[in-house]
């Protein structure tokens, strides 16, 4: 598509915006980088102001876009949304990446920033940033006890008001605000327009389909089986024939009481397949398994994928239907 002056103006006043917004970030957030190497809650090396800057605007942001490691990063969320929660925003590394960052007020008055005292907007840090300033703060905390008591200094440092605090405080991310973030590794940031909690960057990476909640459309949303260990881009992620969201009937990722597990072809081990599976008897391939009509119901003429033994004889499942097997009848007729 040719590009029009207007396109061109509004390429200017965006890439314009992004600069003060950088700027901005720069004056506001650099000193803090320096003020929080002091409390040794910093991610950065010593040569942190030869760490490159980069910018997202809004527009990437919304198609998603990667955060580079040891990045000063700025981006703008986009308007397309009314809020998204930091690890959805972030691509869920909270847990196994320092990340810390740090966002400007909404209705952010550059006009005010020579005057501002300390910060006027939110804070945000990783889980795992979190618990490693925690491991360090309690290694730095002094051991008091009748033997070695307080010194005066340890007193005053301990009640000293301006001693600087970085606390986690911003969770859920709202339109339109200016972030600053630095982190260990990359993320992957974007928006979740179809709420499965996989941001847009995040589902190109895995494959999923941004644009739908459930990609494979087995009943179990992208995000769930993404964190729950079934295949998102797989109606029949244990291969036994029974589909995940009928093994996992409420489809919530867990494996509660009355159901079987989508991740496991045989969750009684008794060496039937949870559904009607393709298996190898005496060199001749039959279909077996439990619930072979593959409804997630234990139908009369069915063995319990949840019991090894489903009869009140004690008889293995395996068993009943091989001695059934040896009398002549066919898989689908046993036991
Ligand atoms: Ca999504
Ligand atoms: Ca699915
Ligand atoms: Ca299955
Ligand atoms: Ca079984």
């Amino acid at each position: 598509m040719a590009s029009t002056p207007l396109h061109r103006l509004r390429r200017v006043f965006a890439w314009s915006t992004l600069t003060v917004g950088l700027a901005l970030a720069g004056a506001t957030v650099l000193p803090f980088v320096q003020q929080g190497s002091s409390v040794q809650a910093r991610l950065l090396k010593p040569q942190q102001e030869e760490l490159p800057w980069k910018s997202l605007s809004p527009a990437e942001v919304e198609s998603g876009a990667i955060i580079p490691a040891s990045t000063h990063v700025v981006f703008h969320l986009p308007d397309t949304f009314e809020s998204i929660p930091r690890e959805t925003l972030l691509g869920h590394k909270g847990a196994s990446t320092r990340y810390w960052g740090y966002c400007f007020p909404q209705n952010y008055d550059p006009q005010s920033v020579d005057r501002r005292v300390g910060f006027q907007g939110l804070l945000f840090l990783s889980e795992k940033e979190r618990a490693v300033r925690d491991a360090e703060a309690k290694k730095r905390a002094p051991v008091f006890n009748p033997f070695t008591p307080p010194t005066d200094s340890a007193i005053e440092n301990k009640n000293n008001p301006q001693r600087p605090v970085i606390r986690h405080q911003l969770e859920i991310f709202r339109p339109r605000t200016l972030c600053y973030v630095m982190a260990e590794e990359s993320l992957a940031i974007g928006m979740d327009h179809d709420a499965d909690r996989l941001n847009a960057k995040l589902e190109r990476e895995i494959g999923t389909d941004a644009t739908m909640a459930d990609t494979d459309q087995d009943g179990i949303s992208d995000g769930v089986e993404y964190f729950t260990g079934t295949d998102p881009l797989l109606r029949d992620s244990d291969s036994d024939n029974v589909l995940d969201g009928i093994e996992d009937s409420n489809w919530n990722g867990r494996v509660d009481k009355d159901e079987t597990d989508p991740r496991k072809i045989d969750s009684d081990r008794d060496e039937l397949c949870d559904g009607f599976c393709r298996v190898q008897v005496q060199n001749q391939w039959i279909f077996m398994g439990e619930d072979k009509n593959l409804n997630g119901i234990v139908d009369s003429g069915e063995t319990d994928p949840l019991l090894w033994a489903s009869g009140t004889d004690g008889v293995g499942d395996k068993l009943k239907v091989l001695q059934c097997l040896a009398t002549g009848k066919n898989s689908q007729q046993c036991p």
